[in-house]
Formats: C-alpha cells, structure tokens, sequence
C-alpha cells in the first residue's frame, strides 16, 4: 500500500522526533554522507561537458523524484514508519514556522560565521558534522533571507507563473529555456540579481549557507524542499494530464543537447531508471 508524504505543519511531535532520529542515525551510519556525494557528483550546469542529468535539464524533476525515494528508502530502512515530510514555502515563509524548531531543524546560523547553533543539527551536539563539503567548514550553516542582498520565499503567485505552463519543458532543455514547467519550477531566468532566483533555487538561496550550491543535502531542509517541488510537479502532472515529459526522443545529433540531455525513455543515471517509469508515483507515495 502506499504510504503518505505529509505536510511538515502536521506532523506530531512523536513524528517529527521519529523524521529526526532516523536522519541522525543515517548520518551515523556513514549513509548520509553518501547521498550528499551522489548529489555533488551530478552538480553539473549548462557550461559544463558532458550530461547534465540533476539540474539544469529536463530531468531535473524525475532524478531528484528518485532521488528523494532512495533516501526514503534508507530511512524507512531505519524505521519503517517515517516518510520524508514537504515544506509548503509558499505558507511556511518566515524564520517563526515550526519548521525551524528546537525539535525539528533548527534554526537560522549566527551572524559570526552563519553557524546553525540550535536544534539536533547544531554542530556541538556532535551528530552532525559536515564531511562532504564544498568549504573547510564541519557546522552547518544558514542565512535566511540572505540579509547582506535580501530575498523572500516564492509568493504563490510566482509560483502560479510556473504552474500555469501547460507544456513541460521546452528546447534548448537547459537553464535558457523560456518556456515549460520545469525550467521555470527550477527557477532560471535571464534576470540579473536576486531576480534570477525564482522558486525552487529561491528557496535555496533563502536558506542560504550550505543550501547554495551542490553541498546543498548537507543540509537536512533539502529534503523536505524537494518533496515540495515533487508535490508541484505531481500537481502539475494531474492539471495536464497529457502533457508528458520532454523531450520525448534525443535531441538528434548536431544539436547542442546531443546527448547531453536524457529523453523518456532513456536511463538516469546513477539508477538505470527513466523518466517515463517515474512519470506515476501514487502506487508507491501519495501527498497529504
Ligand atoms: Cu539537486
Ligand atoms: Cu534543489
């Protein structure tokens, strides 16, 4: 049967201690660390040779649907009843949300260094220090908002200018595509300054700190900012029925995306999955 992703705002104490303590014992376990290495091994953007799988792409949306179910996956492992829970940060939108909570992740970094001194990830509770990162530093750290340069979360209704795309992503597949739901839902644009940030990265620079950039997992938040951006695309998905993944066949060759981009039915790699094959998740997880 399949099991149910809930809204962080409802989770019971019991279950946010439970999200917590399987986390923790990921990390412990070395495990954790392994997914922050996957994600920085695929952090590849446009300028960059080669296939661009994570971001930037077309298949932005279904390697980070899988990506999120490995690591359900693992957690479940650990205790099987624990779903990764989503962040509405359309609702959610300030430091005061219980997300950030004594009992859940904590809170924003101090303005010294950005170190985030509260909650189980806080790094003098000993459990979570930083192994695979882009810096020297071992603590987490945040930077709400993003003072020195400030940004605020999504509005719905920039969102809305996402969601109302009625075709799913568009030619040339990568960060400069104008229209699609994608590159829109990942947040691109040719706006100079905090303007480029648009929904899903906007929210990755709102967080700031280890949230910006492909060392971004280090952070425990970026799970349940990803399984927002699946919810959106599950939504999507059910406002446009028809409307499947592209491209649906390789771009030929003597385009620039040659084999650079994965089509429907091609393999994503590091899990020989397609995007065609994670177009449907209902049987597996459902949103509450
Ligand atoms: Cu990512
Ligand atoms: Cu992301």
């Amino acid at each position: 049967m399949a099991y149910t992703r809930k809204d962080q705002r409802d989770l019971t104490g019991a279950e946010r201690k439970r999200f917590v303590a399987a986390v923790l014992e990921l990390k412990r376990a070395g495990r954790y660390d392994d997914f922050v290495r996957t994600h920085v091994a695929y952090y590849r953007a446009d300028g960059d040779k080669g296939l661009r799988v994570a971001h930037m792409a077309p298949s932005f949306l279904p390697w980070h649907r899988q990506y999120l179910l490995e690591f359900e996956r693992a957690l479940r492992e650990v205790d099987p009843k624990v779903t990764v829970p989503y962040w509405d940060w359309t609702r959610d939108n300030t430091p005061a949300s219980s997300l950030w909570s004594e009992d859940f992740m904590g809170g924003n970094g101090r303005r010294r260094d950005l170190q985030v001194t509260t909650g189980p990830f806080a790094y003098a509770k000993g459990n979570w220090t930083i192994k695979v990162g882009v810096t020297e530093n071992r603590f987490l750290t945040r930077d709400f908002g993003n003072p020195a340069d400030p940004i605020g979360l999504p509005t719905r209704r920039e969102l809305a200018d996402a969601m109302d795309e009625t075709v799913y992503d568009s030619d040339p597949w990568d960060s400069t595509s104008r229209t699609g739901f994608r590159n829109k839902l990942e947040g691109w644009t040719r706006e100079r300054g905090n303007g480029r940030w648009r929904n899903h990265n906007r929210v990755h620079r709102w967080v700031g700190g280890l949230m910006l950039g492909g060392a971004s997992v280090n952070d425990p938040v970026f799970w349940l900012h990803h399984a927002f951006v699946d919810l959106l695309w599950s939504r999507w998905q059910s406002e446009n029925p028809r409307a499947g993944y592209l491209p649906a066949t390789p771009p030929p060759r003597g385009s620039d995306q040659h084999r650079r981009v994965v089509a429907r039915d091609e393999r994503m790699p590091p899990w020989n999955v397609t995007p065609a094959e994670l177009a449907d998740h209902r049987h597996i997880y459902r949103y509450g």
